[in-house]
């Protein structure tokens, strides 16, 4: 018997990150081979036209497991009976905007679809938050979250694990999938921490795979945390195929424990592991321990330099927060 259709809600529909994404989803990337989906495409007034543009293009390309879509820009009925919302949808960084006025601007949206998300959404809606500042948007919006669970509401830093461990992988000329355990700690921004120390290449641990340690705390470092800007530089426009095939993983990897024992990369609540402060939207090393559970890997080694790296990614983060104080429920 043919599966009941998952109901998957995304932001920002008619922009360039969700013109990769939702063909994605809608081929069965996100959810595997067996299960139909139904989009719903969620985007500002202005935007609806090209939405719609963009479901006759999903049309046109007969996806068996499409099994319908739907365009809105009124939240509640975007969200309505969504079982995963991936919200990627954000006001750009406008020019000489400050990042306390981006945190604001990003705030009322996120505290608009927070709402709507508890209000409308299937109760155990699993939340993506993609759009930047993607930790402290996800903040806002599980601030609002008192039906729906706190614990499901995450912020995308896959990618960031994605480009680390390409980079790595590039260094010691082995396949990315020898890479194993890279987890990105903190913050989605140039201070987030992509754990090397910990990580292996074919089970030998990178920094014996890899001698040039000035190379790892060094240009390793920066090149991932300052990917985005070297995207941008390159193509003119941000990254977006990547950004999507990330939050597929994602997703991918919580809906089917896909990489079980493998570490991956998720911002979540904090429960005050490892020191930091509880219910910051961090990212930690989880694994993924049934379809829908993950867990924080604990007792990881944290050496001086880690544990430098940690404090300036939580510094950072509370600093968020304490700007965004007042919009938290
Ligand atoms: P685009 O500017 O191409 O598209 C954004 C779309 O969002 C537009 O169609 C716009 O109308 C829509 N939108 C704006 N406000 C909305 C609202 N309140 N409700 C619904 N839709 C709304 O941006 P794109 O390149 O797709 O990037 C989207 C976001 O992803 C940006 O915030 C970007 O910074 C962020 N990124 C996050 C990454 C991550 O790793 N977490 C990496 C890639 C990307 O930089």
């Amino acid at each position: 018997m043919s599966k009941s259709p998952v109901r998957v809600a995304v932001t920002g529909a008619a922009g360039q990150i969700d013109y990769s994404l939702l063909f994605r989803i809608a081929n069965g990337d996100l959810l595997g081979p067996d299960q139909p989906v139904i989009l719903h495409l969620i985007d500002l007034p202005v935007a609806l036209d090209a939405c719609r543009g963009v479901v006759m293009e999903l049309e046109d390309c007969a996806f068996p497991l499409l099994a319908g879509t739907k365009v809105a820009s009124d939240p509640d009925e975007g969200f309505g009976d969504a079982d995963i919302a991936i919200l990627v949808g954000a006001k750009p960084r406008g020019p000489g905007m400050e990042r306390a006025d981006l945190l604001k601007d990003n705030g009322k949206i996120f505290i608009g679809q927070g709402e709507a998300i508890d209000r409308s959404a299937s109760k155990d809606v699993k939340v993506l938050v993609v759009g930047n500042p993607c930790n402290t948007n996800c903040l806002i919006a599980a601030s609002r979250a008192t039906r729906t669970s706190k614990a499901n509401y995450h912020a995308m830093t896959r990618l960031d694990q994605n480009r680390a461990m390409a980079q790595l992988a590039a260094r010691a000329g082995k396949p990315v999938a020898s890479v194993k355990n890279l987890a990105i700690w903190g913050n989605h921004s140039p201070t987030m921490y992509p754990d090397f120390f910990n990580a292996t290449i074919d089970g030998t641990p990178v920094t014996e795979a890899i001698s040039d340690h000035d190379w790892l705390k060094g240009d390793f470092l920066t090149r991932v945390q300052k990917r985005g800007a070297e995207i941008i530089q390159a193509r003119g426009k941000s990254s977006a195929a990547s950004a999507a095939s990330a939050a597929i993983d994602h997703i991918f990897s919580w809906a089917t424990g896909a990489m079980t024992g493998d570490y991956v990369s998720m911002a979540i609540p904090s429960d005050g592991s490892y020191g930091i402060p509880e219910g910051l939207i961090f990212s930690f090393p989880c694994r993924i321990t049934a379809p829908w559970t993950y867990e924080i890997v604990q007792g990881i080694e944290l050496n001086d330099f880690s544990q430098a790296a940690l404090a300036k990614t939580t510094e950072e983060l509370v600093s968020e927060r304490d700007a965004v104080k007042d919009m938290l429920a």
